[in-house]
C-alpha cells in the first residue's frame, strides 16, 4: 500500500495492524482518515483469518484528534455544527471499535490529544510508550471532551481526576496514566511495538469468540445492576461453551498440551 495513504494497514501472524498515517499533521484526523480508518476496521472485522487489531499511529505522535486546519475559524461565516461531525464520522468510529467482535490493542506510540486520547481510550487494551501524553485538548479550544472522553475518563479514574484533566487540559504522562488505571501498560518506547504485537498476536491465537464476549460483557456492566449483568452471563458463557474453543482449551488442558484455538 502506498505511503501517502492516510491509514496504513499490514497483515501480521493472526491480527491487523492498522496505523494512522498523517504524521506531519501528528496524525490528526480528516474525513479521509475516518473513512480509511473505518474501512480497515471493517475488512477487519469481515475476515475470518483477522482475529485482532492493533492500532498506532506513524511518527511522534499516535493522533493530536480533529485537524483544526480543516475548518479555519478565521474565514468567518455561521458556526460550523460539530454535531454532524460526531454524529457521522467519530460517534462511528467509536460505536464501531467498540462493537467489533474482535480485540482492539491500542500502542499510543506518542502523544494522543483531544479526540485522538479517547479514540485511544475506547479501544480494548491500551499501551503507551513512556514519552506518550495524554491530553484532554478540548478545553482549550472551547470544546467539550468527545469520543466518549466524558462516559470514559470518569469510569476508568474516577470523577475528580476526569474533570481536572478535561478542565485544565492538563497533559498526563503514560506512566501516571497506567497507575491512575487509564491504561494496561506504560512501556520504553523502543519496546512499544514488539510488546504490543506479542499481545495483539497472543490475542489473535487465542478464544477469540470467547473474548469478544468478554469484551461485550465488560462493556454492558456499567449500565445494568448485577442481577441482570448475571444474566447476561449465563447466556454469553451458555454461547462461550457451545464453541469449538471452548472444546479445545477444555480437551488441551487435559491432555497437558498447549491449545489450538481456531476462533470457532
Ligand atoms: C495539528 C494538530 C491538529 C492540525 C498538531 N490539527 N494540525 C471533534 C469535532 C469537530 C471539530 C473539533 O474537534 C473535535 C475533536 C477534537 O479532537 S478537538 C481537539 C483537537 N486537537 C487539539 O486541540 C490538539 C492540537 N494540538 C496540540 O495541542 C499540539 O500540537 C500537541 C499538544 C498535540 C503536540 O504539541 P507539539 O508536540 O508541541 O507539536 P506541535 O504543536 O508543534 O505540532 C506539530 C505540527 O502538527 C504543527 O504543524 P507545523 O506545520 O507547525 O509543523 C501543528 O500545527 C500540527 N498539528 N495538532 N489537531
Amino acid at each position: 500500500m502506498a505511503d501517502t495513504e492516510t491509514v496504513l494497514a499490514h497483515r501480521r501472524d493472526g491480527y491487523l495492524l492498522v496505523t494512522l498515517n498523517r504524521p506531519d499533521r501528528l496524525n490528526a484526523f480528516n474525513e479521509d482518515m475516518h473513512h480509511a480508518l473505518r474501512g480497515h476496521l471493517t475488512d477487519a472485522e469481515e475476515t475470518a483469518d483477522i482475529r485482532a487489531v492493533l492500532l498506532t499511529g506513524a511518527g511522534r505522535a499516535f493522533c493530536a484528534g480533529q485537524d483544526l486546519s480543516d475548518r479555519d475559524m478565521r474565514a468567518g461565516g455561521p458556526a460550523p455544527d460539530l454535531g454532524v461531525t460526531l454524529d457521522t464520522l467519530y460517534n462511528p468510529l467509536v460505536r464501531q471499535i467498540r462493537s467489533m467482535n474482535k480485540p482492539v490493542v491500542c500502542a499510543v506510540n506518542g502523544v494522543a490529544a483531544g479526540a485522538g486520547a479517547n479514540i485511544a481510550l475506547c479501544c480494548d487494551i491500551v499501551l503507551a510508550a513512556q514519552s506518550a501524553r495524554f491530553i484532554q485538548a478540548f478545553s482549550k479550544i472551547g470544546l467539550v471532551p468527545d469520543s466518549g472522553g466524558t462516559w470514559l475518563l470518569p469510569r476508568l479514574i474516577g470523577e475528580a481526576r476526569a474533570k481536572a484533566l478535561a478542565m485544565t487540559g492538563a497533559p498526563l504522562d503514560a506512566e501516571t496514566a497506567a497507575s491512575w488505571g487509564l491504561i494496561w501498560k506504560c512501556v520504553p518506547d523502543s519496546e512499544l511495538m514488539m510488546e504490543a504485537g506479542n499481545l495483539a498476536g497472543q490475542l489473535a491465537a487465542g478464544a477469540t469468540r470467547g473474548l469478544a464476549l468478554t469484551k461485550q460483557l465488560i462493556q454492558q456492566a456499567a449500565g445494568q445492576p448485577l442481577d441482570q449483568h448475571l444474566d447476561s452471563e449465563r447466556d454469553a458463557q451458555r454461547q462461550a461453551g457451545r464453541t469449538a474453543d471452548y472444546k479445545e482449551g477444555v480437551t488441551s488442558f487435559l491432555e497437558k498440551r498447549p491449545a489450538r484455538f481456531s476462533g470457532s
